[in-house]
C-alpha cells in the first residue's frame, strides 16, 4: 500500500519538533540513554506510533525543562539555608526583608510564563495528535466499538462508513484461564481476547462508538487514550510504525467486569493484514455490526428497535 503523504502540519510539526529536539536527544545518546530512557520510562518503545512518538517527546521534553527548573529551585534553598543559618551568639530575630518588588515580580512572572509556555506546547502537540486524516489520506478506516465487556471491530471498505464490502469481528469479554479443580488461575486466556489489526506503516483511521455507556480506548504502548461514548463518534488517526502485539484495555469504570474489557492490537505487514481480512470474509463475517447492537437505542431522533444502520459519517 503506497504511504500517503502526511498532512503538512504534521510534517512541519515534525520538523521543527527535530531541530528543536535534535540537541537534547543528541546528548543523551551520547550520555548512553536506552530506548527505554529516551521513551521517558512510559510503556513501549520509541517509533511505535506517530503520535505516540509526539506524546514521548513532549513528556521527555517536559522533563528536561522541570528537572532543571527543580535542581535550581531545591540548589537555592539549600544553598540558603546553609548561608543564612543561625549561628553561634547570634540572637533576635534576622533582617526582616518584605515588599521586594524585584524578587515579587520574579517569581511571580517566571512561574506565568512556565506555565504559559507548558500550555502553549500542549496545546500545540495535541492539536497535531487529534488531527483526523481526511477521507483521502485514510488508507485503513476501523470502526471499534466499545461495550459491555468487550470490543467490537468492523473493517470499511472506503472511509465513508459504507458496509459493503466491509468486514467485522465480534469480541467477547477476557476469559480467565482454570487449574484442573476449576479454580481461576488469574491468568488471562489471551487467544480468546478481541484482536484489532492494523497494517504497519499505513494511515489509519479509527472511529470509536459505544454501545451503552463510556469506555475508553486505551493502548499504553501507543500513548493514547480516547473515551467512547453513546450517541457520539470519536475520532483519531496514526500510523503504526513497528510490528508487534500491544495490550489495549478499557480506561474508564464501566460496570462489573470492566478489568475484563482487554484486547490486543496486532501490527503487522500488508500481506499479513490482507490474510486476516480474507480469513474474516472465509469465516462469513461480510458486513459490519453497526448501531442496530447498541444496547441504548433512545439517543435523539432514534425510532425503537433500530434496525436500519444509517450512515453517520
Ligand atoms: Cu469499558
Amino acid at each position: 500500500m503506497r504511504l500517503l503523504e502526511r498532512s503538512n502540519v504534521r510534517k512541519n510539526h515534525r520538523k521543527k519538533w527535530t531541530a528543536l529536539s535534535l540537541g537534547s536527544v543528541l546528548a543523551l545518546v551520547l550520555a548512553g540513554c536506552t530506548a527505554q530512557e529516551l521513551n521517558g520510562y512510559m510503556p513501549g518503545l520509541p517509533g511505535t506510533t506517530d503520535i505516540g512518538d509526539i506524546i514521548a517527546n513532549f513528556w521527555v521534553h517536559s522533563w528536561i525543562v522541570l528537572l532543571a527548573i527543580g535542581f535550581l529551585v531545591w540548589g537555592l534553598l539549600i544553598w540558603a539555608n546553609v548561608v543564612y543559618r543561625r549561628r553561634k551568639n547570634e540572637t533576635g530575630m534576622p533582617v526582616q526583608m518584605r515588599y521586594h518588588m524585584p524578587i515579587e515580580i520574579l517569581f511571580t512572572v517566571i512561574p506565568v510564563i512556565l506555565v504559559g509556555g507548558f500550555f502553549a506546547f500542549t496545546a500545540r502537540d495535541q492539536a497535531v495528535a487529534q488531527e483526523v486524516y481526511s477521507e483521502e489520506e485514510t488508507e485503513v478506516y476501523i470502526e471499534v466499538y466499545g461495550k459491555q465487556w468487550a470490543w467490537d471491530f468492523n473493517y470499511l471498505e472506503t472511509g465513508s462508513a459504507e458496509y459493503d464490502g466491509g468486514v467485522y469481528y465480534e469480541g467477547v469479554q477476557a476469559v480467565e484461564l482454570t487449574d484442573e479443580e476449576g479454580a481461576t488461575t488469574g491468568e488471562i486466556d489471551h487467544g480468546q481476547l478481541p484482536k484489532l489489526y492494523v497494517p504497519v506503516g499505513a494511515n489509519v483511521t479509527i472511529d470509536l462508538k459505544s454501545r451503552d455507556v463510556a469506555h475508553s480506548f486505551w493502548v499504553p504502548d501507543f500513548h493514547y487514550k480516547q473515551d467512547t461514548i453513546p450517541g457520539q463518534t470519536n475520532q483519531f488517526s496514526f500510523v503504526p510504525e513497528r510490528e508487534g502485539v500491544y495490550m489495549g484495555k478499557c480506561a474508564e469504570l464501566c460496570g462489573e467486569y470492566h478489568s475484563m474489557m482487554l484486547f490486543e492490537v496486532h501490527v503487522v505487514s500488508q500481506e499479513e493484514y490482507n490474510a486476516y481480512i480474507e480469513s474474516l470474509r472465509e469465516a462469513g463475517n461480510e458486513g459490519a455490526l453497526g448501531d442496530e447492537y447498541n444496547r441504548n437505542q433512545h439517543n435523539p431522533g432514534d425510532s425503537v428497535p433500530v434496525i436500519e444502520h444509517d450512515e453517520q459519517h
